[in-house]
């Protein structure tokens, strides 16, 4: 047992003294919410950080997704990844959608495009993808098959604040892309996402959709939603992009750490693709031989206070909304499923001092070595 509990991730805070000039100010103008002076200038700012035109801030990442699909006025099915945190499918459902689900690619854990056309049906609206731990999706060939069967495109982007490509921005990808601030995401604005639109006319929807459907006072186009970024939220969010680049500079060091450290005899750490030039270092997920090893050391490494996590398992199709669908059945995602069955994602974050990292790496070294049916030792 170490005497320091050390959590999977911990939040980024502005200081306390940087906020209250903020805070002074909401009191001031008793603008809480409703699109106020932070609202605006927050979504102004991202634009510019995210270098896009149409950016929709939203209370969360889950309604970002739920709205957009809205938005898109989309029907029938669509394809995507099993892999995921559940609100991505939840979202889906919340829209009458039905789910397809498609095997993921085994290097990068997002939804393998050649198995997307098997899946294509005439019910088929959209693809649903995700840019796992911030991995981006292979966009490119996801972007061919929607010209082909003229499909709608939809990023997951929750995990993916600060990624940068090489070659793009890969918040141009496809029609829409939805990002998470919630407190466990490499930018956070206690809770909160946003909404980045292709379009002008698509923003403009989900402002509408966000706003219970309101155009204007009396004027109500669409079965919308309360979804709105409240002052404080935006406020913090304007404070958190001053220091995201220092910060993900310190989690670049903890992974940096990591992958110096632990042995790939004990499990395969997670690779990013060459498209990437930089990560944003939000996860650190490793992978064992088999599920039962994986197992030992996820109950070992919690006893001793390192609360690692799952990420992602059970895989969504396995939930009792989904499990009886037919694109849900083991056979068809076998990549997945044991990417589930063998995932581990270790503490990262930017306060994480190295001293914490090397009681990880210890532990995980122990763990593994007493779970072991034949001691080798790392
Ligand atoms: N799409 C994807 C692919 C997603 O991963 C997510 C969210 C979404 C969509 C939806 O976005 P949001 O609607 O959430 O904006 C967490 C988060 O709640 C969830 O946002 C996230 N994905 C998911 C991957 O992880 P839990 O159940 O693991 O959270 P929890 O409370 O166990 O927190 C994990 C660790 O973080 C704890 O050990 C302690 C630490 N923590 C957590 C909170 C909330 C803190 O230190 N401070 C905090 O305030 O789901």
């Amino acid at each position: 047992m170490i005497d320091e509990i050390i959590r999977v991730t911990e939040p980024d805070l502005p200081s306390l003294e940087e906020l209250h000039p903020f805070l002074e100010k909401i009191w001031e103008s008793r603008t809480l919410t409703n699109g106020g002076a932070f609202h605006e200038e927050f979504e102004e700012r991202l634009q510019e950080f995210l270098e896009v035109k149409n950016v929709s801030l939203t209370s969360n990442g889950t309604l970002a997704l739920a709205i957009v699909l809205k938005a898109l006025r989309l029907e029938g099915e669509v394809i995507t990844t099993p892999y995921s945190f559940v609100a991505t499918s939840n979202a889906l459902l919340w829209n009458g959608l039905t789910p397809v689900f498609v095997d993921i690619n085994a290097r990068t854990l997002n939804i393998d495009p050649e198995k997307i056309e098997e899946k294509i049906t005439s019910r088929t609206s959209a693809i649903l993808a995700l840019h796992c731990y911030g991995n981006p999706a292979n966009y490119s060939a996801i972007e061919k098959i929607a010209q082909k069967y003229k499909l709608r495109v939809i990023y997951d982007a929750a995990h993916t604040f600060g990624v940068k490509l090489k070659d793009s921005n890969i918040w141009s990808a496809g029609d829409a892309s939805i990002v998470s601030f919630h407190a466990t995401k490499s930018f956070n604005t206690f809770e909160g996402g946003a909404v980045i639109c292709s379009s002008p006319n698509l923003k403009r929807s989900v402002d509408y959709l966000k706003n219970f459907g309101f155009k204007d006072e009396v004027t109500v186009v669409g079965p919308g939603i309360n979804s709105k970024m409240n002052e404080f939220c935006a406020a913090i969010g304007i404070l958190q992009l001053r220091e995201f680049e220092r910060l993900k500079d310190k989690r670049r060091a903890i992974d940096g750490f990591y992958r110096d450290r632990i042995p790939s005899e004990i499990a395969c750490p997670f690779q990013y693709v060459p498209e990437l030039s930089e990560p944003n270092y939000s996860y650190y997920p490793i992978f064992f031989e088999n599920e039962a090893l994986r197992d030992k050391v996820y109950v070992g490494m919690r006893a001793s206070n390192i609360l690692v996590r799952r990420y992602f398992f059970p895989l969504i199709s396995s939930f009792p909304m989904y499990a009886a669908y037919p694109s849900s059945a083991d056979e068809n995602l076998l990549v997945a499923k044991k990417a589930a069955s063998t995932v581990l994602c270790l503490p990262i974050f930017s306060q994480m001092s190295f001293e914490s990292a090397e009681k990880v790496v210890r532990e995980l070294k122990r763990c593994a070595e007493a779970s072991r049916p034949t001691k080798t030792s790392f």
